[in-house]
């Protein structure tokens, strides 16, 4: 496969690149992480986005060291962006299910922290519920692990997988991120269904993010029903590094 053989050579020729979509806090506006997402600029093709190379990596294996490139690059900005003085910005980092095959994940992730001087309370990972879907012993000791080293654990697209309410009984889920396609309908059983979300991660001590914010009404809505913090092209689409330094003052 052609994409294989060239994904290859991003990784090594610095094809990649990292954006990040800030997330905001909904009672005053500020910023107070990102998330990660990764672009990949073919030398021919132009960008082309994960959705369609992400799979091959998977399908490969080649999303074991693509996966670790990813850490190290998040890693990095996160160190920057709580240098001193700075207020904290937590990064949020993708992780594929196919990550979690590899054992030593935790430890994998661990270097990175080491090597970036990043801390564990700078980065959040964020994971599919396909991942929890069969209550694999080596998934749940990796998330344990994870968590008890100070990294918090994201559920991505919450509510569209193959939601199980005892995922959030048996792993340590910090964060739910409410999926967009709950956000962008304004129908009376979606918003329900979004305050039914909030109400559990209220009871749980969870946090919410609700993705996919593009207009002004769904941010009233989610501020009146008591969602804290919010992600979309409402606020910002996702950016390159160095404006995300840029907003923070910081210089890179
Ligand atoms: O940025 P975009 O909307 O095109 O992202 C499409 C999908 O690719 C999203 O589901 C996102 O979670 C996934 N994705 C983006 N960056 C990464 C990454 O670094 N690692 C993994 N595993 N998935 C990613
Ligand atoms: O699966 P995941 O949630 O990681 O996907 C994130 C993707 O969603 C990113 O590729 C990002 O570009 C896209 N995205 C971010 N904000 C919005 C938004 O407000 N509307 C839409 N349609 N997509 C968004
Ligand atoms: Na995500
Ligand atoms: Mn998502």
């Amino acid at each position: 496969l052609a994409l294989e053989s060239d994904l290859r050579l991003a990784l090594k020729h610095e094809q990649l690149e990292l954006h990040y979509q800030p997330k905001v806090l909904l009672d005053n506006g500020k910023v107070i992480g990102s998330e990660a997402l990764l672009r990949w600029h073919h030398p021919k093709m132009g960008m082309i986005p994960p959705g369609e190379f992400i799979g091959v990596a998977e399908e490969t294996g080649l999303i074991i060291d693509l996966g670790r490139w990813v850490l190290h690059e998040a890693c990095c900005t996160a160190a920057v962006m709580n240098a001193d003085g700075l207020p904290p910005h937590k990064i949020a980092i993708n992780l594929s299910p196919k990550q979690f095959q590899c054992p030593r994940l935790s430890q994998t992730v661990a270097d990175v922290l080491q090597e970036t001087g990043c801390r564990a309370e700078w980065i959040e990972v964020e994971i599919t519920e396909s991942l929890l879907l069969h209550n694999c012993e080596g998934v749940s000791t990796t998330l344990s692990q994870l968590h008890a080293s100070g990294i918090s654990i994201a559920i991505d697209d919450f509510g569209t997988g193959y939601s199980s309410l005892s995922y959030l009984a048996n792993f340590p889920i910090d964060t739910l991120k409410i999926d967009r396609s709950f956000i962008n309908r304004s129908d009376k059983r979606s918003r329900e269904l979004v305050k039914a979300i909030l109400s559990i991660a209220r009871c749980l001590g969870q946090n919410v993010v609700a993705e996919g914010v593009e207009t002004v009404d769904q941010e009233k809505f989610l501020a009146e029903s008591g969602c804290a913090v919010a992600q979309g092209f409402y606020y910002s689409k996702p950016i390159p590094k160095s404006e995300l330094l840029a907003a923070n003052a910081v210089l890179e």
